[in-house]
Order: structure tokens, then C-alpha cells, then sequence
């Protein structure tokens, strides 16, 4: 357990109160630091429209994690959560096909962004060590000395404050990194993708139901673009179109529009209703993608960088939240480590977290490269049966990419060399050659007989490999 009193009077500065932000605030008032949040927006709790993007995410178990530390993960997934067992994929002709995200009926999560952000300031409010200075915008930092300087935007003065710390998680255009620019040996990368998304809505039914099966992630892959839609509480969808700047450009009239929606995704048209697709669709302008990566995330014990601050990556994994609120529970372990020491916990908490943030960023970016074989679904649809045939045969040693991304907190770097060892095997067994292509062919074969024989003869062929992954099972 952790001693309230051991951090009291310690006082740490959160900029931003965003997904990770509200949540980290949380986290370091349990360990009893005074907490001072400045928010550059007002209090989303009491506004009526909150701007911004992706009304809804996909949550999953490294959120979770996070929202556990400050004991929230339940409140959320029950009354917030929409649990997405499967996958949706949306053919060109209307079709449809689940693809289950887990052999164990395990879900992610569709839960609100705006929800998830008002019951992490619902909570942290609920410490007395925390304090809130929303419509506060971080304008300069001297991050040796712990000072920041912040815009009151209400009244227009400035306000100078110091802390023992400086915690910027203040998104992915972060004011606290501009900071950290400034200085010698910091690393800094960034890139934009060529596609913007735009958010568009599905209404629920006309008798208030959802006008798709709500337990899904559904999907429209069409290579150079494609459509993805999360369920809301309200029984109506997220809709997120992603494709080219350039072709937004193009689609410049409403005919245009509803001829390439009649072309690309005939079934969304009625679903969302011609009118609300014109006005939605001309009414916002796409927003722009962008990976950042830094290193370090650290300035002495007296700044840091967390969430997109640190790591902004382009959403094709559905990372982004999760690997933010991860970045708290990693923190959290390695302040317990070090005893609260933060000359030792800045650096070691940097070390550890840069090739994980760096790997998801990677995935991230490889799954938005990767989207366009998504069109080809036989092709996905075949790793998936080669990836579940192994992953039955070696529960503990071959797991999908995907689901150790999504499904377990196993560290992102170490999920892209587990990925690049299985590929390794995998070209191994096609070298062995035309037995193992049978083997493979009957994989998806139907009948039982075929089946189990294509078991044995698989079972066999990986025989060599066995030593070497029976070395791996821990
Ligand atoms: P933010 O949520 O951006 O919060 C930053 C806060 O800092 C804001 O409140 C802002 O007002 C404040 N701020 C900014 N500048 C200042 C300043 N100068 N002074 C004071 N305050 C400031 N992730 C998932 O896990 N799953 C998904 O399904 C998913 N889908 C996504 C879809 C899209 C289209 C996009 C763009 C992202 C998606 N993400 C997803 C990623 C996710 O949105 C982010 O990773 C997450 O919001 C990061 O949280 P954060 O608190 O670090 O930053
Ligand atoms: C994109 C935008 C489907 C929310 C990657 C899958 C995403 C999300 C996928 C967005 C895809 C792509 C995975 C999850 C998730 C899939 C995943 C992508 C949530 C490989 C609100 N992706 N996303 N992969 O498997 O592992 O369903 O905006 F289209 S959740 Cl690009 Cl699991």
C-alpha cells in the first residue's frame, strides 16, 4: 500500500488535462504529491460542445490499466464501455464479415472520449491534494529551475508558478517539448501522413436502435481510403472516413461526393442519410495525422513528457490512449522502484518507455501502410488462420502480433521482435517446402479428417522448432 503522507507537500505541475493528464494527476495524488493541473481549455464538464477530435476510442488492457491505478476501470467499462468482440469488415457489394478479435471472447472497448475525460477530472478532483487551474495555457518553461508560465485566458495575465516538477502532457502539440527543443541532446522526429480523417455520424434508427449490430468494430477497406465507425451509448456511430488530402480537395460538390460514396461505400449512404452526409461532410475539414517521437522525455528530476507529449502516434492500431494511460502505470511502478527519488525515476522511467513508445509508433505506422491488404481480406483472413492454427498448437508461444498488442501488457518492443522471430519460423516452414504448402493448403480445408491430418503433418514440420520454443515458453 501506498503511504499517503510520504510525498506531501512535494508539489508536481501536470499540464494538461486530457486523457493522460487527468489520469497521471490521479496517480500522483494517491502517492501524495500536491498536484497543480493547468488546463488551456475551461472545465469540459461544464460546457456544452467540447471541440475537438475522435469522439469516440477503442479502449483496451493497457488503458484499463491505467484507469485501474486510480480504481476506475470498472466504473468505465460498465457504465461507458461498448464492448467490440469482433470485427466488421463491410464489402464493396454490402456484404459483411466478422472476424473475432479474441479465441476467448475477450473485447475491446468503444467508450466516449469526452465520458472517459470527465470521470478521470471527476476523480481527481476528489483528492484534496489536487488543485485545477483550467483556461491556463503553458506559454514558457524553464524546465532546470521547475518554473512555468501560463496565460490566464479569461483575464489575459500571466501567472509565473514553480514545482519540484514539471509533467507535460499536453498532446501531441506539445508547448512542454517546444521547451524541451530548445536544449542540447534531445532527439526529436516528426512526420505527417498524406491522410487526414474526417468524423462523420450514423443516427440511430428511426426506432432508436443501432442501425448496425453495435458489438463490433466495423470496417470499410478500400485501399487508398478507408471507413471505420465505433459505437456511441446513444445507439448512434463515430463514423471516421481516412483518406488522401488530396482527394478531399476533389470531392468539392455533392454530387461528387455521393458518387464516390455510392462507389466506395454504397451501404454507409442510407445509413447515414444523404442530407447529413452532404452537410457532415462539407461542413468539417479533414485533421491532419502526425507520429512524433523524442528522447529523452526528461530534463533533470524537474520535467517530463507523457502521452502525445512524448509520443504521438498515427491511429491504426488504436494505441494512442492506451499507451498514454500505460505510460502512467510504468511510471507508477517506477516511482514505487525508486522510492520516489526523482533524479533516479526521471531517467530510468525515459530509458525504459522510449523503445516501447517508439515500437507502437512503428506498428502503428507499418498498420497504416499495411490497411490496403486489408482489401484483400483473403490475405488477412489467411495469416489470421495460420496465426490462431500455431497460437492453438502454442498457446504460450505463438501469439498474433495483434492480440499482444491489444490483448496483454507484453512491451511494445518486444512484440515487434516476437513478430519478426515467428516470421523467421514461418519462412522457415515454407523453405521446408511443397509438404508444408499441403499442410498450409489444408489448414482451410473443411472437413475434420483434413483437419487433423493437416495438424500432424504441421505438428511434425515444426517438430525442429518445438526445442526452440519450448526454450521460449516461460
Ligand atoms: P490529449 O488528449 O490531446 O490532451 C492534451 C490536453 O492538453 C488537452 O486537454 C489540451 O487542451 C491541453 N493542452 C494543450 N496545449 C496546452 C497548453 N499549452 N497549456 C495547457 N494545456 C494544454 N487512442 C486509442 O487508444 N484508441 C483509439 O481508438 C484512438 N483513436 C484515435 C482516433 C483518432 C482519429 C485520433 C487522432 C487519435 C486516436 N487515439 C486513439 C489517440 C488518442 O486520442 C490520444 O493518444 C490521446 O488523446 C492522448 O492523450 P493526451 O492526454 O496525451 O493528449
Ligand atoms: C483506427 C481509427 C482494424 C480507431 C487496424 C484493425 C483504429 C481504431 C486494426 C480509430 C483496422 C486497423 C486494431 C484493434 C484498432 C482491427 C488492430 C484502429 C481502433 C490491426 C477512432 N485496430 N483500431 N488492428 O484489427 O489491432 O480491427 O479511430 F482498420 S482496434 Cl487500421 Cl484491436
Amino acid at each position: 500500500m501506498i503511504d499517503q503522507n510520504r510525498n506531501q507537500g512535494r508539489k508536481v505541475i501536470v499540464i494538461g488535462a486530457g486523457l493522460v493528464g487527468t489520469l497521471e494527476a490521479g496517480c500522483l495524488a494517491r502517492r501524495g504529491y500536491e498536484v497543480h493541473l493547468y488546463e488551456y481549455r475551461g472545465d469540459i464538464r461544464k460546457m456544452d460542445h467540447v471541440p475537438g477530435r475522435s469522439i469516440n476510442l477503442a479502449m483496451s488492457i493497457r488503458g484499463l490499466a491505467g484507469l485501474r491505478l486510480v480504481g476506475l476501470e470498472d466504473k468505465i467499462l460498465r457504465e461507458h464501455g461498448i464492448p467490440m468482440r469482433a470485427r466488421m469488415i463491410h464489402n464493396t457489394d454490402g456484404t459483411t464479415r466478422a472476424i473475432p478479435y479474441n479465441k476467448d471472447g475477450k473485447s475491446i472497448y468503444s467508450v466516449g472520449r469526452r465520458f472517459v475525460n470527465e470521470e478521470l477530472l471527476t476523480r481527481a478532483e476528489s483528492f484534496p491534494n489536487v488543485h485545477f487551474h483550467f483556461n491556463h495555457k503553458l506559454i514558457s518553461a524553464n524546465l532546470d529551475k521547475g518554473t512555468a508560465t501560463f496565460l490566464n485566458t479569461i483575464t489575459q495575465e500571466e501567472v509565473h508558478e514553480e514545482a519540484e516538477l514539471l509533467i507535460g502532457c499536453d498532446g501531441a502539440y506539445s508547448n512542454l517539448r517546444k521547451q524541451m527543443m530548445k536544449r542540447s541532446q534531445f532527439d526529436y522526429s516528426q512526420q505527417y501522413i498524406p491522410h487526414g480523417y474526417l468524423e462523420l455520424c450514423i443516427p440511430a434508427t428511426t426506432n432508436g436502435e443501432f442501425a448496425m449490430p453495435p458489438n463490433y468494430l466495423h470496417i470499410w477497406p478500400r485501399g487508398k481510403f478507408m471507413m471505420i465507425a465505433l459505437p456511441n451509448q446513444d445507439r448512434t456511430w463515430t463514423v471516421s472516413l481516412f483518406m488522401p488530402f488530396e482527394i478531399y480537395d476533389e470531392i468539392n460538390t455533392p454530387e461528387l461526393l455521393l458518387e464516390f460514396f455510392k462507389a466506395n461505400y454504397p451501404d454507409a449512404i442510407d445509413m447515414i442519410g444523404r442530407e447529413r452526409l452532404i452537410r457532415d461532410f462539407f461542413a468539417n475539414k479533414p485533421f491532419a495525422m502526425i507520429t512524433v517521437k523524442c528522447s529523452p522525455y526528461h530534463v533533470g528530476s524537474t520535467s517530463l513528457l507523457m502521452g502525445d507529449a512524448a509520443h504521438a502516434i498515427v491511429p491504426f492500431y488504436g494505441q494512442g490512449m492506451n499507451c498514454g494511460m500505460e505510460d502512467c502505470v510504468v511510471l507508477n511502478e517506477i516511482m514505487d522502484q525508486y522510492n520516489d527519488d526523482l533524479t533516479q525515476v526521471l531517467p530510468a522511467y525515459s530509458k525504459h518507455r522510449n523503445p516501447d513508445a517508439e515500437a507502437i509508433a512503428d506498428l502503428a505506422m507499418y498498420n497504416y501502410i499495411e490497411m490496403r491488404d486489408l482489401v484483400n481480406s483473403k490475405l488477412f483472413l489467411m495469416r489470421k488462420k495460420v496465426d490462431d492454427f500455431l497460437c492453438f498448437w502454442f498457446p504460450n508461444t505463438w501469439i498474433p502480433l495483434y492480440t499482444m498488442v491489444t490483448f496483454s501488457r507484453e512491451r511494445y518492443h518486444l512484440c515487434i521482435s516476437k513478430k519478426k522471430w515467428q516470421d523467421e519460423i514461418l519462412r522457415k516452414l515454407l523453405k521446408v517446402g511443397g509438404i508444408a504448402g499441403i499442410g498450409m493448403g489444408m489448414l482451410f480445408a473443411k472437413t475434420e479428417a483434413a483437419h487433423a491430418l493437416s495438424c500432424a503433418l504441421i505438428a511434425r514440420l515444426t517438430n525442429f522448432t518445438s526445442k526452440t520454443l519450448a526454450l521460449t515458453v516461460r
